[in-house]
């Protein structure tokens, strides 16, 4: 088996590090995780030299296997799906796969008003507020696309595919968004956040973040973007 390294940035902040962390501790593969620091000179430019010395895109995650080098966090979830069969990391039934991929692809490639107004902050409670209507139109989507998925898909279990894929941890760091955000949700969605927010994986992932200093973030307005709860 090769020696699996695993670069993640900030675990209160870093969403794209969050997604593959789970994927990997999903899988069962042995991996070593390794904390980056990004509050340093660089960051939001994918110019800091901490990051550049593990990857060549200038961003977390990143995925060592041996002398290979995976930037993505999509590429680094695929990856682990290949290596690791048997934790079927994509549903078996080709047609749940096939829409697996695709709310997948669609996390990975849009939401942007949403990343942008209700950023990950794991320790955060900020009061409900109002939302300009491009980022209430993201959660409305996502909130379909959940509800969608687990009526068609999801008997087997509480996730979207019933038993745990890539789909759930690339939509995990969403799920602690609407908790720390307050975003209300239907019934069906609000039952997936508690399920996605209850999973051992992502509870673990917390526990590491509560155990980082809980520094502010200075090179963004991350932790006072909205007023406290
Ligand atoms: N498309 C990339 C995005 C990775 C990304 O944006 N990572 C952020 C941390 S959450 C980063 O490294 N930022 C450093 C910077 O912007 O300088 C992926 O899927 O892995």
């Amino acid at each position: 088996m090769p020696n699996l390294r695993l670069y993640v940035g900030n675990r209160n902040y870093s969403s794209w590090s969050l997604r593959p962390w789970l994927c990997l501790t999903w899988s069962g593969l042995a991996f070593d995780t390794i904390d980056v620091e990004l509050d340093q000179p660089g960051y939001g430019q994918g110019q800091i030299a901490d990051v550049l010395a593990v990857s060549p895109s200038g961003r977390v995650p990143a995925l060592h296997v041996d002398d290979l080098v995976i930037w993505d966090s999509l590429a680094i979830a695929e990856w682990a799906a290949e290596a690791a069969p048997a934790a079927g990391l994509w549903p078996a039934d080709p047609k749940a796969r096939a829409i697996a991929r695709a709310v997948t692809a669609e996390m990975h490639a849009s939401f942007a008003p949403l990343r942008r107004d209700l950023p990950m902050n794991l320790r955060r409670r900020a009061r409900a507020i109002d939302l300009p209507p491009e980022t209430r139109a993201d959660i409305a989507r996502i909130d379909a696309l959940w509800s969608d998925a687990r009526a068609r898909f999801g008997a087997a279990g509480p996730y979207l595919f019933g038993a745990r894929t890539i789909a759930d941890a690339f939509y995990a760091p969403v799920a602690t968004r609407f908790r720390t955000y307050a975003i209300a949700l239907s019934p069906a969605a609000a039952a997936y956040r508690d399920a996605l927010l209850a999973d051992d994986g992502v509870r673990a992932w917390e526990a590491a973040a509560a155990a980082q200093p809980a520094k502010p973030f200075s090179r963004s307005d991350v932790d006072n973007r909205h007023p406290d709860a």
